[in-house]
């Protein structure tokens, strides 16, 4: 089961398995929460939702965004932790540090540090450079929410955000991965994707002491919206399906690697990344 794209759906009748993404909607349904639930699906998760924000967005950018209730925010994730059971969360658009801290108080009050895995993709801004997330909530995402992780997930403007590394080669990379890891999460991947001189699309993920390295071959398209939420949604699907880090890491590679071969045009500008690979044609 650690080769391919593939992970169990599950039996008609039975109950999945649950993913919880904490994120924000997409309005033109290619990035954030539209592309968790596509993923979560064609993995056989039922997907669980907590809304961060609500954007206003097309193929051409990030108009603006609204900022859920910190309540309602908190409340999504206590509603669903109580009653329903959750096999493992991601955190996608967080916009605020007040959104921040309450994540971290919710996910420790409801006692899923350290039995949920979590992982971080701690997103800042849009393909297009709109931001997502004020920049005096870093210092948040830093201090509350990496010390919860199991696993983040930066691109490599996010790595030079939260570490202040410029990552240009392997050996920078290694010191970005050791830099996120000092900060308290059990992993950290440092994405190569945006490694544009590179034939390949190389990532890095460390767990203190040892490193793994994923190469796949670098998928040219411009199409490419929603792959940073698509790696982390397939990651955290296959953690839940019970795989070690690395074979998650691994699995969720591919998986995006196979939508970006399935990303199609959308609106104007860029079109996102799609996981409808998996249906039958
Ligand atoms: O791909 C990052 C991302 C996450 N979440 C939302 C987004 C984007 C990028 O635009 O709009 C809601």
């Amino acid at each position: 089961m650690t080769e391919g794209t593939y992970l169990p759906l599950s039996l008609t009748g039975q109950t999945p398995l649950r993913v919880l993404t904490i994120a924000g909607s997409d309005s033109g349904g290619g990035a954030g929460i539209q592309a968790d639930m596509r993923t979560f699906a064609l993995l056989g998760i039922h997907s669980l939702v907590a809304v961060t924000a609500v954007t206003v967005q097309n193929s051409l950018g990030v108009k603006g965004f609204h900022e859920m209730p910190l309540d309602v925010v908190g409340g999504q994730i206590e509603a669903v932790a109580s009653d329903i059971g959750i096999h493992a969360a991601k955190t996608g658009m967080l916009a605020s540090s007040a959104i921040i801290e309450t994540i971290a108080d919710v996910w420790i009050g409801q006692g899923l540090d350290g039995t949920v895995p979590l992982i971080v993709d701690p997103v800042c801004a849009s393909m297009h450079g709109d931001p997502l997330l004020h920049p005096d909530a870093l210092a948040a995402l830093k201090e509350k929410l990496f010390p919860l992780a199991t696993l983040v997930t930066p691109n490599l403007d996010e790595v030079k955000l939260l570490v202040g590394i410029d990552v240009v080669d392997e050996e920078s990379q290694r010191e970005a991965a050791r830099a996120l890891h000092a900060l308290g999460p059990k992993w950290s991947l440092v994405k190569g994707g945006h490694l544009r001189r590179s034939a390949q699309s190389p990532d890095l993920l460390f767990d203190g002491t040892e490193f793994h390295r994923f190469d796949t071959t670098r998928i040219d398209t411009v199409h490419d919206h929603g792959a940073g939420d698509t790696l982390a949604a397939a990651a955290a699907s296959a953690l839940a399906h019970g795989y070690s880090m690395p074979d998650a890491v691994g699995f969720a590679k591919r998986w995006v690697t196979e939508c970006l071969r399935a990303a199609y045009p959308l609106g104007q500008g860029h079109g996102p990344v799609s996981a409808m690979f998996r249906l039958p044609s």
